[in-house]
């Protein structure tokens, strides 16, 4: 099998570049481990920069975002039984929209398929070779058969527990990584949600953030212990748990509804520098991850995946190698602004240390500061909402 570029992974990156490639005529092949299913239905992000948004407007792929995906002007903030609103669009003239990560994934995979794209899924076995040689090579297994792919580059939008980041030689690629001693308990709710904006509440016994997907679902996590075992949180356990950290607010309560899904995620901060080797390019969670609280990993993945767009349209269109050569240094810029405000989001509302009652003491200036100064308010909704697109 012969392809221009071969794309390792089907998140959103990897789809997300196939169909950038693919509106400037450059064929790509995509090879998933999962089923088409299993990606489909994983839930995982929730909001999406104003940048993320023009991006997947402006390449014909958010009408249906358009349609069902909600547009918040603010967050808020709740603490010492106080909730602050951040008005994130007044601030910056930007929002978020909230349009769950498995839609962008649907809607990217049925425009693919819609246009002839090559996706394969469930493939085994993905060995990227010749990546130092001008014809690398993917070697992999589908349908219990052995089978290769050639193309001019790869991509390897794998995530991180990919194979492309392996596939670099020992020594090249250096590490910067962080983790935390704790963990994200989320649950996925048939509950209207009680807000309209979501909520990110510091609390004693730890940090809870509630969220929604639709009018009709609430999404909602809890800072846990980072060996925390989902079997010992029946749903009684959890609601009883939201409840004690977000009905801080006198005449404020959530909805609850029946549990749809539940899952822990480590938290951890990782970026490998450079994003390339050879003929190997680096994009989204395979290269960098941030700790979910800054809401950053899905628009980071598709901001990557843009820049690489334009480098390799500039090579196809007449072999100029200054984009593709600039792409690391450019995407990495933006990778670490969002490392910093991720990292600042956490330290900020997580209980980190239980028997450092100076820590809370900081905390606590902090998120007064941020809630009275217009300037402090304005550097988070920035950040927040991210660049301009
Ligand atoms: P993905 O989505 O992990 O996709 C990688 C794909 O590669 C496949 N794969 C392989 N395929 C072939 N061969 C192999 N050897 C392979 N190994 C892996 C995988 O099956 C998968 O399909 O990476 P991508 O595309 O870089 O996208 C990154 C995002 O998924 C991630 O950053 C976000 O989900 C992070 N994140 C959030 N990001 C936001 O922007 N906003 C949010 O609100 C937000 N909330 C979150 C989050 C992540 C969370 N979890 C579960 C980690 C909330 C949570 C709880
Ligand atoms: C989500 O809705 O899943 C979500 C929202 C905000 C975050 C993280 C996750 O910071």
């Amino acid at each position: 099998m012969r392809t221009q570029v071969g794309i390792v992974g089907a998140g959103p990156a990897g789809l997300m570049l196939s169909h950038l490639l693919h509106l400037r005529g450059i064929d790509t092949v995509v090879l998933e481990c999962r089923s088409r299913d299993h990606v489909e239905r994983r839930v995982r992000a929730g909001v999406l920069e104003q940048g993320s948004v023009d991006l997947l407007v402006r390449t014909g792929v958010g009408e249906r975002l358009l349609r069902e995906g909600l547009r918040h002007e603010g967050i808020e903030l709740r603490f010492d039984g106080e909730s602050h609103r951040v008005p994130m669009t007044e601030l910056t003239g930007r929002a978020i929209t909230v349009y769950g990560q498995q839609e962008v994934v649907k809607d990217l995979i049925a425009a693919r398929l819609a246009t002839g794209g090559r996706i394969l899924f469930e493939v085994d076995d993905v060995r990227p070779g010749g990546l130092d040689t001008d014809a690398p090579v993917i070697r992999f297994r589908h349908g219990g058969r052995a089978a290769e792919l050639h193309c001019d580059f790869v991509a390897g939008c794998d995530g991180f527990h990919g194979v492309s980041r392996a596939a670099v030689p020992a020594g090249v690629l250096s590490t910067y990584e962080r983790t935390y001693p704790f963990a994200w308990l989320g649950v996925l709710a048939a509950a209207p949600p009680a807000v309209d904006e979501l909520i990110y509440a510091y609390h004693e016994r730890g940090f809870a953030l509630y969220s929604l997907r639709s009018p009709q679902v609430s999404r909602l996590y809890l800072q846990v212990a980072p060996d925390e075992d989902i079997a010992d949180w029946p749903d009684e356990r959890i609601w009883s748990e939201l409840r004690t950290r977000l009905e801080t607010v006198p005449g404020w309560s959530l909805n609850e509804g029946p549990i749809l899904a539940k899952g822990i995620t480590p938290m951890r901060s990782f970026v490998v520098e450079p994003m390339r080797w050879q003929r190997l390019f680096l994009a989204g969670d395979a290269v960098h991850i941030v700790p979910p609280t800054g809401a950053k990993g899905m628009n980071l993945a598709l901001s990557d995946v843009a820049l690489l767009g334009d480098a390799f349209a500039a090579w196809y269109a007449g072999g100029r190698t200054d984009l593709l050569d600039a792409y690391s240094r450019t995407a990495l810029e933006r990778v670490w602004r969002a490392q910093h405000f991720s990292w600042w989001m956490t330290s900020l509302l997580h209980r980190l240390n239980t028997d450092d009652p100076y820590e809370a003491k900081l905390q606590s200036a902090q998120l007064r500061y941020v809630t009275t100064s217009r300037a402090y308010a304005t550097s988070l909704a920035e950040n927040y909402v991210g660049p301009p697109g």
